[in-house]
């Protein structure tokens, strides 16, 4: 008989290894079904982590399969769409809470914690918003958007993503920031504001400075990762009650350039700053890889296993959301669909409903991550 490993023992994988025999049921004696992994947060919760996907409210109101299987994988759920302006603000002296209240209303009754997304951002924001950003209202009309959402949801909403996509180094404007209708009409201060009215509105929800392109060796994204520092690390001389910075980590199944060690030295630098790290938005696509669904799926498993295998690590890592459960729906097949019009797999769970070997990645990581309770 081989040797079973205490991993093996503790994560329930034993009956594998002991072959069929092993597993069939005693006569006169019911089948039983295996026991079941543990699902992802279980994993990080041992580690003091979180696990966590993104919903779009449709399917929340559609979809029961999906459904069943997010209180068995997840700690955190995240609106993809309903704490956005276009969502919340139809109409100027309006707010419609109803999208993101269904979530919110769903995660607690599932024993889920929910992050809001997002605050501020230059995309997804009703027409009327921009005409009315003036430099002497706008400051306000900004301000009342963030208490009054970040107040309503109080206690519920235990993380923001505060400012989404702040910078982009491309747009030529000072400090690297992204020449948006906020930086336009409110200046750099608009950022000051953000992160001021919702520590107000909710002084115990976790603020986070949310952005894309910094997991690559490749120069546009070394200068993102320097101009995110700088942004940081003059929002803190500030005393801008910013708390964590989140990494999106939409990552390339096909891209070469992952380097551990510089991924791992970004996160530290931000953690010398004082700040915490949230994974925000992963998944893995995959419009560069073969259409082989088992070569694609190794390839994915790989390169999220070798990027979780480089942030984990670092203490001020509280935790990791895919965008996303399972590949029955990803942005990433209506924004970046692969040339053979194939459904790209991006996500943990196939569209089955049935683990992956991405599922198998994060759980591996998370498996190996140090505990960092008391951290
Ligand atoms: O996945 C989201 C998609 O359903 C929305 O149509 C889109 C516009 O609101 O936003 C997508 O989510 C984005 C997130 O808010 C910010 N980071 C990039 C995400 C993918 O585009």
């Amino acid at each position: 008989m081989p040797l079973i490993s205490r991993r093996a023992l503790l994560s329930g994988c034993v009956a594998p290894l002991l072959g069929a025999a092993a597993a069939a049921p005693a006569p006169g004696t019911a089948p039983r079904s295996p026991p079941r992994e543990p699902g992802l947060n279980a994993r990080a919760l041992r580690k003091d982590l979180f696990y966590g996907a993104a919903l779009d409210t449709r399917i929340l109101r559609t979809d029961r399969t999906y459904m069943a299987q997010v209180p068995v994988e997840c700690g955190f759920v995240v609106g993809e769409y309903s704490f956005k302006w276009s969502e919340l603000r139809p109409e100027p002296d309006k707010y419609a809470f109803d999208h993101a209240e269904l979530l919110v209303g769903y995660a607690a009754r599932h024993g889920l914690r929910v992050r809001g997304h997002a605050l501020v951002w230059y995309q997804s924001n009703p027409d009327w918003l921009e005409p009315m950003l003036k430099p002497d209202t706008g400051e306000k009309l900004l301000a009342t958007h963030i208490r009054t959402t970040v107040g309503h949801f109080r206690k519920r909403v235990v993380h923001w993503d505060v400012v989404n996509e702040a910078i982009e180094p491309e747009d030529g404007k000072p400090n690297g920031l992204r020449d948006t209708l906020w930086l336009r009409a409110l200046g750099p201060s608009y950022i000051d504001t953000a992160f001021h009215s919702c520590a107000m509105a909710d002084p115990h929800a976790l603020r986070v400075l949310n952005d894309y392109g910094m997991e690559y060796a490749l120069p546009w994204q070394e200068r993102r990762r320097g101009v995110m520092l700088d942004l940081l690390a003059s929002l803190k001389a500030r005393n801008v009650p910013i708390q964590a910075l989140g990494l999106q980590a939409h990552l390339d199944g096909s891209e070469t350039h992952l380097d551990q060690k510089l991924v791992s030295k970004f996160c530290a630098d931000v953690a010398s700053l004082g700040l915490k790290i949230v994974i925000t938005e992963m998944d893995v696509r995959d419009n560069g890889l073969p259409a082989d669904i088992a070569v694609r799926d190794a390839a994915i498993a790989a390169h999220a296993r070798a990027y979780l295998d480089a942030v984990l690590p670092c203490p001020a890592v509280l935790g990791v959301v895919t965008w996303g459960l399972s590949d029955r729906r990803s942005w990433l097949d209506d924004q970046m669909p692969r040339a053979d019009k194939l459904p790209q797999r991006p996500l943990p769970l196939d569209t089955e409903m049935h683990r992956k070997p991405l599922w198998t990645a994060l759980a591996g990581a998370l498996d190996l991550a140090p505990v960092r309770r008391g951290s």
